[in-house]
Parts: structure tokens; sequence; C-alpha cells
């Protein structure tokens, strides 16, 4: 099975100003594209040829689960964006029993973005911040290094912000606690909930 990359759900210019069409550029037609690519160049003659990109995720390692997840975790970040071009400085907020999980957990919904952001931001080196749904159905936060993916430790993915370098220099350089702030300005709620909700307990296939 050969892999693509997936259009974005926006137009590059969709997230001005919080994100550039540069960014976008480079994160999307350049970094995520290496790995789709990267990962139909490693799979060829393994047993992971026919396979699905959950199936890849779950079950391998080394340099074909680090591209593998990679193409996962971003096909799955540009999804949990959305523009907001009315109020950049203000967030999209969660609904429904997604809302009402988060302030079971956290306390509020700030209480929970505070914990998440320590973790997008303390997160040492390349990774993910991720919000997750335990096999209990309760949310929790994690962070996860390199192409770390929660797919992996039996959790659903619900959310989750990019953390790597390339994520954030061409329009924040250094400060990442900066493109965090504005990553919550954009965070898709609506796919947020809707996975929180939904009956599937993995695939990315099955909400995209
Ligand atoms: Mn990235």
């Amino acid at each position: 099975m050969k892999h693509t990359l997936p259009e974005l759900p926006f137009p590059k210019d969709a997230l001005l100003p919080q994100m550039s069409p540069e960014t976008l550029e480079f994160h999307h037609g350049k970094h995520h594209r290496a790995y789709v690519d990267k990962l139909n160049e490693l799979i060829q003659g393994t047993p992971f040829e026919n396979k699905s990109l959950d199936e890849i995720v779950r079950h391998s390692s080394g340099p074909i689960f680090n591209n593998a997840a990679q193409h996962w975790n971003h096909s799955f970040f540009w999804q949990c964006l959305k523009p907001n071009p009315a109020s950049p400085g203000v967030n999209h907020a969660p609904t429904g029993d997604l809302a009402k999980q988060l302030e079971l957990v956290y306390g509020s919904f700030n209480d929970f973005k505070q914990e998440f952001t320590k973790t997008a931001v303390s997160l040492f080196g390349s990774g993910w911040a991720w919000l997750v749904k335990n096999k209990f159905g309760h949310v929790e936060v994690l962070g996860m290094q390199n192409a770390g993916n929660p797919l992996t430790e039996g959790y659903v993915p619900l959310m989750t912000c990019d953390v790597w370098e390339h994520a954030y220099y061409i329009d924040y350089r250094n400060a990442r606690p900066k493109f965090v702030e504005a990553f919550w300005t954009l965070a898709n709620w609506d796919f947020a909930a809707s996975r929180f909700s939904g009956q599937t307990t993995d695939s990315l296939q099955k909400s995209a």
C-alpha cells in the first residue's frame, strides 16, 4: 500500500496570523512529505508493505515506526487545527461530553489548558503533547518524545500539538511558549469532541 501526503484541510493562508503559509509550506510540504516518502521507501519488501498506517504504527519499530508515526501524527495534527480569523486571540471552546470530561478531570478548561501547556512547553527536545482517552473513557494529557504515538499504548488520541522545532521556528523562532499560546486559538475542539464521543477506538482513517 502506497502512503500519500493528505491535503491540508484548509488553505495555506487560513491560519494567519497565528501560523504562516511559509510554515505550512515547509511543515506540510517538506517535513510531512519527507516522512511519507521515506515510509514508502522503507516498507518495500517488508511485512509492512501492505499494512494500514495504523497497523504499522502499532507493530513496527526503528526507522519504519519513526516515519509511520510521524506521518500519522502530522495527518492528525492538521485536523486538530481550525482557522480562527474573526478573533485570533480567542480560543475555540470544547463542547458537549468532552467539555464535561475536561471539567471533571481537571476542574476547569483553564486548568486543563495549563496542564497541557506545561507538558508541551517542558517536553525536552522534539515531540508531541497529546490529549487522549484512556481505556476507562477518561482523558489524560501525555508528553511523548520524537515520533511518540498514543496508539502504541492503547489510548485514543483526541488532540495534539507538535512541539518539534520545525513546527514553530519560522513564525516564533525559539519561542515555543508563544507557539503553544497560538495553538490554543487554533485548536479544533469539534474534531476532538467528535473523537471523544465516537465509537472509534483508534484509527485516524475512520475519523478522517
Ligand atoms: Mn512536525
